[in-house]
């Protein structure tokens, strides 16, 4: 080979390579940013506040017939979205505004509460460290689930016979749901892994395709920021 076709053999390969890699990092920028929780310090250290909400179906998009979270951002909006930003060394308060209907609890230690401050979560404002399945039990609709905080909180769903339900988000809260409250608190900065266990991709292999493999409806990222 001559030395300029030797030269363009190693010129073509790399700008090749550098075009898709710029690419790629367009596209990937073009992912909405983290939804930042509302922060404050007290005297016990800082503290966020995030609010979101799990639907049974989107209603728009490309997939609007799949389940979702939404995130609330601090002026009141909703955002199609699963990036949260929180920071270190932080108590954080959720609150989780279900909407989707659930399925049979998948095994006891599904149904508890981990990770959370006290080992509980409030469900409508009752204290429980599990859900236990009663005669009309609706069952858990999703779980939010921090693997590497150790952090699991089973989100219980509205009744099948639900008087007012949901079907195109963002809802509001005059369609029928249930409010999950609970606490956890976040250690070094770094970026968590976090989704959704029940296998609610119903269209899907075994539940676990579509929403459950897609980054914005059933799994996301918390960002833990110092
Ligand atoms: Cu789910």
């Amino acid at each position: 080979m001559s030395k300029p076709g030797r030269l363009l053999a190693i010129i073509i390969p790399f700008l090749i390579a550098a075009t898709l890699f710029i690419w790629g990092g367009l596209k990937l920028s073009r992912y909405p940013a983290a939804i930042a929780a509302t922060t404050s310090s007290t005297s016990n250290g800082a503290e966020a506040s995030l609010t979101m909400q799990t639907v049974p179906a989107l209603g728009s998009g490309p997939h609007p017939d799949w389940v979702s979270y939404l995130i609330q951002r601090p002026d009141g909006q909703w955002v199609h979205t699963t990036m949260l930003q929180v920071p270190a060394h932080a108590l954080v308060h959720v609150t989780i505004l279900q909407y989707d209907t659930g399925s049979d609890l998948r095994n006891p230690l599904m149904n508890q509460p981990q990770g959370t401050v006290g080992g509980t979560i409030t469900v409508n404002g009752q204290t429980v460290d599990a859900l236990t399945p009663k005669n009309d039990a609706p069952g858990i609709g999703h779980t939010f689930t921090i693997p590497a905080l150790g952090v699991s909180v089973p989100l219980e769903g509205v009744p099948d016979t639900a008087k007012n339900p949901c079907s195109a988000a963002p809802c509001t809260t005059n369609y029928s749901h249930n409010t999950i409250q609970f606490e956890f608190r976040t250690g070094a900065a770094g970026l968590y892994h976090w989704q959704c266990f029940v296998p609610c991709g119903t269209a899907f292999l075994y539940g676990n395709g579509g929403p459950m493999q897609t980054l914005g409806f059933m799994g996301g990222f918390l960002k833990v920021v110092a």
